[in-house]
């Protein structure tokens, strides 16, 4: 009976230890990515595929994702910043080079999405998605035309607006609807902006970059100043949400994956952005998050109502303009809004 003991004791020794050994085996991606943004369809298929788990951490800003991947150390293997983003992390050395040749989905890429100013040569980033900020309306209570960031802020809407939850692409509307571009962040700019931002802030009910779609097909909200995707998945599930880009010109962004020059699991990130690239990988992120998909290839499996979705695929494009790295204006920002969101 006491050598039973023993021998059962042994046997569950080893299964622990087994057990163990087979964990620390299972290779890991640290992703940190906007929320709302990786299927966990794709997470589940990259897993089945390269046998890799993926660790999904969510932001809701660059900023944020600044701050953290600062204090980090090699703690993140992939990254999703916006083309500003990429310019500040490449000034500043963050980024680890990709090596193209073992990226081959990078050709299903349009040309437009090749090569971008925020990265010359691209030897850094991969574009994720696009998309735009506009306004979205939900017609069945609002019957007027709204067309510009001043309509949306208009006296009528008072706690009856939501916006992103980012200060830079608020302070850009500001800026927009005072003439000025949305990258001259000076500090007099920002003070010119002041009072009309002071006052739009006042009539702002809810904050909320993360899943807007919540309070506007509740109703909780009328109008809300949205990135695209979240716009295009109201617009399909009830056509009352109309989306438009506002007449003062409306901000393009480019969303791209980039692997910290720090990253412990290097070989894993280039394997995920190379995954990504599929047609069917990309298609099945299109279905989920109908951003403006940057793949050519992928773009041809989609249905003829999705590209036709006036938000992700806006048909009057011309005066959409991108974010520049502003360096340390960025802290003029956070202080000016901190001011004013109290
Ligand atoms: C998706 C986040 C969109 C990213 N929820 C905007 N840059």
């Amino acid at each position: 009976m006491k050598g039973f003991g023993f021998f059962a004791g042994f046997c569950v020794l080893l299964v622990v230890l087994g057990g163990c050994g087979r964990k620390s085996q299972t290779p890991h991606l640290h992703l940190f990515a906007w929320s709302e943004y990786v299927p966990q369809e794709v997470i589940d298929g990259f897993k089945q595929e390269t046998g890799i788990a993926v660790d999904y951490e969510v932001y809701s800003s660059n900023e944020e994702m600044l701050t953290k991947l600062s204090s980090s150390s090699g703690q993140y293997d992939l990254i999703q910043p916006s083309e500003y983003m990429v310019e500040h992390l490449i000034k500043r050395g963050m980024l680890s080079p990709l090596d193209k040749s073992q990226i081959p989905n990078s050709n299903n890429l349009l040309p437009e999405f090749r090569d971008l100013s925020y990265d010359p040569g691209q030897k850094f980033s991969i574009p994720y998605m696009s998309g735009t900020v506009g306004i979205v309306v939900n017609t069945d209570k609002i019957k007027e035309p709204v067309k510009s960031y001043r309509d949306a802020f208009s006296e009528k809407y008072n706690g009856r607006i939501l916006v992103v939850d980012d200060n830079r692409e608020i302070v850009s509307w500001a800026l927009s609807a005072e003439g000025i571009g949305i990258n001259d962040v000076t500090p007099q700019n920002l003070a010119k902006i002041k009072p009309l931002l002071s006052q739009w802030l006042g009539r702002v009910k809810v904050y909320n970059s993360d899943n807007p779609r919540g309070p506007m097909s509740r109703g909780d909200v009328d109008l809300g100043i949205v990135y695209s995707g979240d716009a295009a998945k109201l617009y399909e599930e009830d056509k009352k949400f109309q989306y438009t880009l506002p007449a003062e010109g409306a901000h393009q962004f480019i969303d791209n994956l980039c692997i910290p020059k720090d990253a412990k699991n290097k070989d894993a990130a280039v394997k995920f952005i190379n995954y990504i690239l599929k047609p069917q990988v990309s298609k099945i992120i299109s279905d989920k998050f109908p951003y403006t998909n940057p793949n050519g290839e992928a773009r041809k499996l989609l249905s003829e109502s999705q590209l036709k979705n006036p938000a992700s695929y806006p048909p009057n494009a011309e005066k959409l303009e991108v974010f520049h790295d502003i360096g340390p204006a960025s802290k003029d920002i956070s202080a000016l809004m901190s001011e004013l969101r109290k």
